[in-house]
């Protein structure tokens, strides 16, 4: 079965988008459909982008070498650079006239990277973004009010075709406007939201300051994504604004939002593994992490038409589990990203992400949960101060009390000795988007 006529019979079958066949397929069943997708993925990419066909050459397979999803490590691996490197089209496997949308991102470097979808693409996107939504636990009576930026980023648009194909009304807002983002939570009766976390917090923040209290509204569930957050930033978002806070992942790259989701069990994101390969890799040898070590997540895809990916270096650092899940879906999870190698600083040896140093910060008494970690060179070593910032009412006699607490708390569970300066409320700037965790001030090498 197409993967479009499997999710027309999910949306006939059943008014609520699970599809119990494709979720729970003992995973031997899913295997075989994943090598079945993963040869005529080999045959898109081989026949129709030369990048690819040039790279199995060098390697010396042909797409008919692959025998079982085992030789998928013969394949050679895909990278930002070369999107990159062959702008804006030069990977598409479908000429121009097939495609029928393209999203970009800008990243911090360099040129923009392109990606193109087919109608079929758009349709498999808006699949599994409903899919993903439906574990998340949106149904298709949900109000979704749709906080993700509209336009080039990929989540506005793929958050906004997932809720339609869900059949829930959908709220496509963007990002920004805050105050209005409130008012309209409320007078339509908003119950689900999907933001950034770090969005969806300064959205709680504004609409206290506002008087409007987002717990008595109708949320019900958040569909968090697009960067790296810790679980005791899910609990301050679930508690603050009174919703349960799921985990969504995805990159332009692949797709965007909807690569994986967590159910409401809350443990773990589905990979969707019957459109996607997921590998987690060490990035120093390349070779695969026993199941539960954290490594680089490495993904193919298996249904891309205008741009199929093969082993995809997402950068991503994360650990994956094959257990079952308690909800029954058999797709591996995806165990939270820790956050991007590219953003990992080493601190006198140490290796810390962002992320590490937030599950730290965030619940501690007297701060609220906004920092920014500013690194610079100071002789030959790398110094890392933590900004955090007081709570509103928080007397400025106790900012030097707080220091000494965040930095004792954080020299102990990460490891890093560090400054830390507390700012006065509202310092920190606030994200409509991606947060922005890091200012790194060493000289550029
Ligand atoms: O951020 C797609 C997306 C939109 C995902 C909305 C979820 C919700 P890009 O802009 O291409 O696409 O950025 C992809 O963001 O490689 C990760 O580093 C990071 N990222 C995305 N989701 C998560 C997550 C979208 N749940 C890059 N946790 C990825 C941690 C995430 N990092």
């Amino acid at each position: 079965m197409g993967a479009s006529s499997m999710n027309e019979s999910a949306v006939l079958n059943n008014k609520e988008y699970f599809d119990r066949q494709v979720e729970t397929m003992p995973r031997e069943v899913l295997a075989e459909l994943q090598f079945d997708r993963l040869r005529k993925t080999l045959r898109n990419a081989h026949d129709n982008v030369e990048l690819h066909r040039r790279r199995l050459l060098q390697a010396g397979v042909v797409p008919e070498d692959v025998h079982t999803l085992d030789d998928l490590r013969r394949i050679p691996f895909t990278y930002k650079t070369d999107l990159r490197d062959s702008y804006p089209y030069g990977m598409l496997a479908r000429p121009l006239n097939e495609i029928s949308r393209l999203h970009a991102s800008s990243g911090t470097t360099g040129k923009a990277t392109v990606v193109g979808y087919t109608k079929g693409d758009i349709e498999n996107w808006a699949g599994l973004m409903a899919r993903s939504m439906h574990a998340a636990g949106a149904r298709a009576n949900d109000v979704i009010h749709n906080a993700y930026g509209y336009g080039l980023f990929t989540g506005g648009l793929g958050a906004h075709y997932g809720a339609e194909r869900l059949g829930a009304t959908v709220v496509p807002m963007s990002g920004g406007s805050t105050e209005r983002q409130i008012v309209l939570i409320m007078d339509l009766g908003a119950t689900v939201l999907c933001a950034t976390p770090s969005y969806a917090l300064a959205m709680a923040e504004v609409a206290e300051q506002q008087g409007v209290d987002l717990r008595k509204s109708a949320l019900r569930v958040g569909v968090f994504g697009a960067e790296p957050w810790s679980n005791a930033m899910r609990c301050e978002i679930e508690q603050r604004l009174a919703l349960k806070a799921v985990d969504i992942y995805g990159l332009s790259e692949i797709m965007g939002p909807g690569v994986a989701c967590e159910c409401t069990e809350q443990a773990g994101l589905h990979g969707w593994e019957d459109h996607f390969l997921f590998e987690v890799l060490d990035p120093e040898t390349q070779l695969p992490v026993p199941e539960g070590d954290a490594g680089e997540l490495v993904i193919t895809t298996l249904t891309k038409q205008a741009l199929p990916m093969l082993r995809y270096r997402t950068r991503d650092i994360t650990r994956i589990s094959t257990a079952p899940c308690d909800c029954g879906r058999t797709h591996l999870r995806i165990l939270r990203i820790t956050g991007r190698s590219d953003d990992m600083l080493i601190i006198r040896g140490v290796n810390v992400y962002p992320s590490q140093v937030e599950a730290v910060l965030v619940g501690r008494p007297m701060i609220a949960p906004h920092y920014q970690l500013l690194v610079e060179r100071r002789g030959t070593l790398d110094n890392v101060t933590i900004e955090v910032e007081a709570q509103y009412g928080v007397d400025a006699e106790a900012f030097p009390s707080i220091a000494r607490d965040v930095k004792h708390h954080v020299k102990s569970m990460v490891g890093i000795t560090t400054d830390v300066l507390v700012k006065l409320p509202g310092e920190i700037p606030r994200s409509q988007g991606k947060a922005v965790r890091v200012r790194d001030l060493r000289p550029k090498e």
